[in-house]
């Protein structure tokens, strides 16, 4: 006969009971803050042109003067430019009124204000291509007694 041998082992369990401890938070009422949402889209612009200046377009400003004793001439014979638009500007510090006007190269432009008084300012606005065109006062006789000069426009 054979004696069986019971070995019996005594499992102990251990049961940890994990007691979860809410954390008791007072109910403030989160008050709602009223920034407004703002679509903060940072797009960042890329190739930044600090302070580019608007070049082209506008049109240079040729200036010139009569002759302030009242004489019929300008103080100036000769006036130069660049091709383009060009305004002649001409002021009139005399008590003899005069105007200015430009012509040459198919381009004839008369100042619009006509003759001007002393202290005024007449202009005349042209498209010009490079070459020599003759500037003056197209006020009768002032031409022909000398008012005038040579623009040169390169
Ligand atoms: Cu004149």
């Amino acid at each position: 006969m054979r004696s069986h041998r019971r070995i019996q082992l005594a499992a102990l369990a251990a049961v940890s009971a994990a007691l979860v401890a809410a954390g008791c938070g007072g109910s403030s009422k989160s008050s709602s803050s009223t920034a407004p949402a703002a679509p903060s889209t940072a797009t960042r612009t890329t190739g930044t042109t600090p302070g580019a200046a608007t070049a082209g377009g506008s049109a240079q400003v040729v200036k010139l003067s009569a002759d302030p004793s009242g004489a019929l001439k300008f103080t100036t014979a000769t006036l130069q430019a660049k091709a383009g638009t060009v305004t002649l500007d001409m002021s009139n510090p005399s008590s003899v009124p005069h105007s200015v006007a430009v012509k040459g190269n198919g381009v004839n432009g008369v100042s619009p204000q006509g003759s001007v008084g002393q202290g005024q300012d007449a202009r005349v606005t042209a498209t010009l291509k490079p070459g020599t065109y003759t500037f003056y006062c197209p006020v009768p006789g002032h031409e022909a007694a000398g008012m005038k000069g040579t623009l040169t426009v390169r």
